[in-house]
């Protein structure tokens, strides 16, 4: 077996976003597409020599994509490849694996949340050595790299098998087929109190995984139903399938609407939980009650005294800009800092590499911990029944205890998806243009205290990240937020972020939208979204 160098020229548009490079499963099945940017990262990225995690989520093109990247590992001087077995790795599994084996890298395939299939969408993200997604430093090297790229270094070889769990070469390089399950199965036992959580599940307590036919089936079926003995059936849509059973795996109210009706009526489970594409995502619901991310965020913290790990407390917390201030109130609290990052988990790697925080979490379903540098879905599935065994109450019960405490962010997201590029840009240039008349400024009755593009500085490394999504904050500590999605694939997704502050417990059960109308309209008002997109309403809201 040769390597084979082969001539190509650049594509002009593989910068990552948010998370890695997502397209349209077509774009990525373009000649060297894939090989120019997966050549991009080892022309930057120390990996000769050394050893790459892969895996992916199962997804329409997943195992095409994985026998192209090992055969340019091979002839790019890899050393090993740790592939899970079918191709299937969770993002979170890949982020465990890296850091269990010291590898100097791993490479996930998935666009996570997007619909899959082959008019669906595709992506890559490479992740570093300590497990999280590569920082803007780095997605910016690979990106400058790929264009000017002229060539890419292949074999010639055969498809190798990814079924077997076994060992073998391609050319020079060690190619290991892994159980994509156990190494992650192992860390989360450390992270929890198995035992407890083994009781409340063998009990009357009744319960749901939704794995919306994405990665997570395989770990929940080993994890809930063989390790902590919830019954068969637990788990649903629990194989992995290319197109996601033409669903769309983004758990959320909108997506997963008879998961949700299971926790509703009379026969109500008590509790229930989705996870996404690529297993980062979680949502939790209990009887009657959806608790939304940033909520689960503050909850967890708060009660951090029930995690094995965490038993002597907690030393800081991280939450992207747009998550709401629950967990700072909690923070507030527990004397320990809380940090406001940028949206995308690669901003909370330096803190947690230097053990400034222990939990951090994304509003957009995303919760996590120092255990791994992802976010992680069934991660905060499981800390929620360590919690749930650990109290003994109704998941209701522990948040509405939550917001008497420490007071309640009603919270909500309005997407607006699919929107012409060029109209999302001029409604982002005109608010940033008028932040300095907003400043200060009182609109229908509200005073704004400051209006900002916001704006990062990475307290570990001193980057500085700019233009991070514009902030409306009112001095009743209402906020609205506005920025761009980076991880579509099809026009703009303009998102907006409410969120308002009711400490009167008296107050503290209304209706979510109600109770932000004013909000919502203001935000109109602010931004022009109606004029600048000509949409009435979003077309998600979460
Ligand atoms: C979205 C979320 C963000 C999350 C990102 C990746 O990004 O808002 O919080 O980190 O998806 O999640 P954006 O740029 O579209 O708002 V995942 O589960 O898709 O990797
Ligand atoms: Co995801």
């Amino acid at each position: 077996m040769d390597v084979i160098k082969i001539p190509t020229t650049p594509f002009q548009d593989q910068k990552p976003g948010t998370s890695g490079l997502r397209k349209q499963v077509t774009v990525f099945q373009q000649a060297h597409y894939l090989e120019n940017f997966v050549q991009s990262i080892f022309d930057t990225q120390a990996l000769s020599g050394g050893t790459l995690v892969i895996g992916g989520d199962g997804r329409f093109y997943n195992r095409q994509a994985i026998q192209i990247i090992l055969r340019l590992a091979a002839a790019n001087g890899v050393a090993k490849c740790l592939v899970g077995q079918g191709g299937i790795l969770s993002t979170p599994a890949v982020s465990c694996v890296i850091r269990k084996y010291r590898t100097q890298g791993g490479i996930i395939l998935s666009a996570s949340h997007n619909p899959g299939g082959p008019q669906g969408d595709f992506g890559i993200k490479f992740n570093t050595d300590n497990g999280g997604p590569a920082p803007e430093k780095v997605t910016e090297a690979i990106f400058q790299r790929s264009l000017v790229l002229d060539e890419y270094r292949t074999m010639d070889a055969e498809d190798v098998d990814l079924d077997t769990i076994e060992c073998f070469n391609l050319g020079a390089m060690h190619v290991e087929i892994i159980d994509p399950v156990s190494d992650y199965a192992e860390l989360m036992a450390e992270q929890f109190d198995f035992g407890a959580i083994r009781e409340l599940l063998g009990g009357d307590f009744r319960m749901a995984f939704d794995a919306m036919h994405a990665v997570t089936g395989p770990y929940a079926k080993r994890i809930l139903e063989e390790q902590l003995g919830a019954p068969a059936g637990t788990v649903l849509n629990g194989v992995p399938l290319e197109d996601f059973g033409g669903g769309h795996p983004d758990p959320n109210l909108a997506h997963a609407p008879e998961l949700v009706a299971m926790t509703q009526g009379e026969d109500a489970l008590d509790f229930a939980a989705a996870s996404d594409g690529d297993g980062d995502r979680n949502m939790i619901l209990g009887r009657n009650i959806f608790v939304t991310p940033s909520d689960s965020l503050a909850v967890l913290a708060a009660n951090a005294e029930v995690f094995p790990p965490w038993r002597e407390g907690i030393p800081g917390i991280a939450r992207s800009m747009p998550t709401s201030q629950a967990a700072d109130r909690v923070a507030e609290k527990l004397d320990i800092p809380c940090f406001e990052t940028p949206t995308g988990w690669k901003f909370f790697g330096n803190l947690l590499d230097a053990g400034r925080i222990a939990f951090c979490g994304e509003e957009s379903f995303g919760t996590g911990s120092s255990h791994v540098r992802e976010k992680d879905g069934l991660w905060a599935v499981l800390a929620w029944l360590n919690l749930l065994a650990a109290r003994r109450r109704p998941v209701a019960d522990i948040v509405h205890a939550h917001w008497e405490t420490f007071g309640r962010n009603y919270y909500s997201r309005h997407d607006y998806e699919g929107v012409d590029a060029t109209a999302a840009e001029s409604l982002v240039t005109s608010l940033r243009e008028r932040l300095g008349e907003l400043s200060g400024s009182e609109i229908s009755g509200r005073r704004i205290r400051l209006a900002d593009d916001f704006s990062y500085t990475d307290p570990i490394d001193g980057s500085v990240s700019a233009r991070q999504g514009i902030r409306i904050l009112f001095e009743d500590g209402a906020r609205i937020v506005f920025r761009l999605s980076g991880t579509g694939t099809v026009g703009a997704t303009l998102r907006v972020y409410l969120e308002s502050l009711e400490t009167d417990p008296a107050r503290q059960r209304e209706d979510t939208q109600e109770t932000l109308a004013d909000l919502i309209r203001l935000a109109d008002e602010i931004a022009a979204i109606r004029e600048h997109t000509g949409r009435e309403q979003p077309d998600v809201i979460t």
